[in-house]
């Protein structure tokens, strides 16, 4: 009773501060609203069914200490075994969509193009898939969210080029084992964490610290790999599944620290070592111009025969170009950027590669993750520069949330959303920016990486102290249903 009142006071309240703002916009009638997961963050069942081991079992088995509090996703939400529950909570809320992942190493257990099929891992994610079907909603996957299978990461991992060939073998299972149902394809999540924080910083699983080599070598094999996955489906899948395929890139906002010439350009050099590391050859065919000047510069200087970032033939950047068929983009917060004197050439990193000083402003609301400030103008400024510098594509938001430390009545969250997606609705309506999709990370409160379950961004929370893993509806659930249900962000809009 107490939750329901706060609950109505909240929206009260938000429909008295918006009263006057454009935000009572309504989203257009196509537009989609789904939630999102990630197989190693929900699923457990860690070696159910024959699955392998991947990179992120590895590292918190043989290192327990990677993650706070010794947590690990052995168990997590134990989604492998509650689907049909995590299905119906969605219905309930009145999701369009699910995007979640799939774990490789439950469909090929050695990860090894040519190794074994485990048939149980195809049959849960098309149990899984017919389900959402048969409720009404439709899925989402992503065939890699940063798990790898450990026999693969052995062998080198994605800094090896010859992981291309083991991920297209791995993909084509899945366009021919589920193709049938599922219409929306994502190759990669946030290929930039995959290789920057796996192979350069270390921050996560299998956890390198060879930056400004070994991450370039990761995403141009990632970039390679996702090629030609759009090329098989095009090719070989498209005509009789009708799907789409594209791939998942995060980048915060970067606004520049200050009006001057030299933060501007620390802004967009910014933008594109992020976004652009990834989106600029899919869609332009190449690196973007500043990183390759800046990285062949810092290369030479270094007494490297060769610029540390690959390049490709042009024969390979005709074969890039154009692989999409929307621009995704994951994104939670900002950062200001300012320009700085060049970092000392005997360092060899990607951030001195970039050499920007980011920083935020102290004002804006924290979360749980130190990364995380709430700036809702930021969403409707990226949309805009995404839709400017990739010529007005349909835009998918696939992530956007905000964590907290738990809690029923969680306020924050839907204070964030609230004002997102009014920042998302005005870029629509008064930008005309093509954003078509939204997704809010994440249904439950999962296994949140290094952080483990401190950091919790579910719509419902989840009793991992309970072997049932009990899920408990919080108020922003029920206020994003709203959302859904009305397609505007306030109670008065109709
Ligand atoms: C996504 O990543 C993931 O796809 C998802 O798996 C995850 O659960 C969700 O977001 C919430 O985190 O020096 O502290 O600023 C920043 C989010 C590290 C994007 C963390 C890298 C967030 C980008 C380092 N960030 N990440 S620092």
């Amino acid at each position: 009773m107490k939750l329901r009142l706060l609950f109505l006071a909240t929206v009260f309240l938000i429909g008295l501060d918006q009263s006057n703002s454009a935000s009572k916009n309504k989203f257009p009638d196509y537009f989609k609203f789904g939630v999102a997961t990630a197989s190693y963050q929900v699923e457990g069942g860690w070696d159910a069914d024959g699955k392998g081991e991947n990179v992120w079992d590895h590292i918190t088995h043989t290192n327990p200490n990677y993650v706070k509090n010794q947590d690990n996703g052995d168990i997590a939400c134990d989604s492998y075994h509650k689907y049909k529950e995590d299905v119906a909570l969605m219905k309930d809320m009145g999701i369009d969509y699910y995007r979640f992942s799939i774990s490789w190493s439950r469909i090929l257990p050695y990860g090894i193009a040519g190794s074994p099929l485990n048939q149980l891992g195809i049959d849960h994610y098309r149990n899984l898939t017919q389900e959402l079907l048969d409720n009404g909603i439709e899925p989402m996957v992503t065939m890699f969210h940063w798990d790898t299978p450990e026999p693969l990461q052995e062998l080198g991992g994605w800094p090896n080029p010859e992981m291309e060939e083991h991920f297209v073998y791995y993909a084509r299972i899945l366009f021919e084992q589920l193709g049938d149902l599922v219409k929306m394809w994502m190759t990669f999540n946030e290929a930039k964490q995959t290789c920057l924080e796996g192979y350069g910083t270390g921050e996560k699983a299998p956890g390198f610290k060879t930056s400004g080599l070994a991450d370039y070598q990761c995403a141009h094999t990632i970039l390679k790999s996702h090629a030609k996955v759009y090329h098989m489906y095009e090719e070989e899948f498209r005509e009789k599944q009708g799907g789409r395929v594209g791939i998942v890139i995060d980048s915060m906002w970067f606004e520049p620290g200050s009006g001057s010439d030299k933060d501007v350009e620390a802004a967009e050099r910014a933008r594109q070592f992020t976004y652009g590391w990834y989106g600029n050859p899919i869609i332009h065919g190449n690196y973007p111009q500043v990183m390759i000047d800046r990285i062949g510069e810092r290369s030479k200087k270094q007494g490297f025969a060769k610029s540390r970032l690959p390049t490709f033939t042009q024969e390979e950047i005709d074969y890039i170009k154009g692989t999409y068929d929307f621009v995704a983009l994951n994104t939670y917060s900002t950062n200001y950027t300012a320009w700085i004197e060049e970092a000392d050439i005997s360092d060899v990193s990607y951030n001195s590669d970039l050499n920007v000083r980011l920083f935020v402003d102290d004002s804006w609301e924290e979360s749980a993750s130190t990364w995380l400030r709430v700036v809702p103008w930021g969403l409707r400024k990226i949309v805009n520069w995404l839709s400017k510098t990739y010529n007005n594509p349909e835009i998918f938001i696939t992530e956007n949330g905000l964590s907290d430390r738990g809690g029923l009545d969680d306020d924050q969250r839907i204070r964030y959303y609230r004002d997102y997606l009014s920042n998302l609705v005005d870029a629509i309506v008064e930008d005309g920016v093509n954003v078509t999709r939204y997704t809010a990370w994440s249904l439950l409160d999962n296994f949140e990486w290094r952080s483990g379950y401190t950091e919790k961004f579910g719509f419902y929370s989840v009793d991992f102290n309970s072997t049932e893993r009990t899920r408990t509806k919080k108020a922003s659930a029920d206020y994003y249903s709203k959302v859904i249900s009305t397609r505007c962000l306030v109670d008065t809009c109709n």
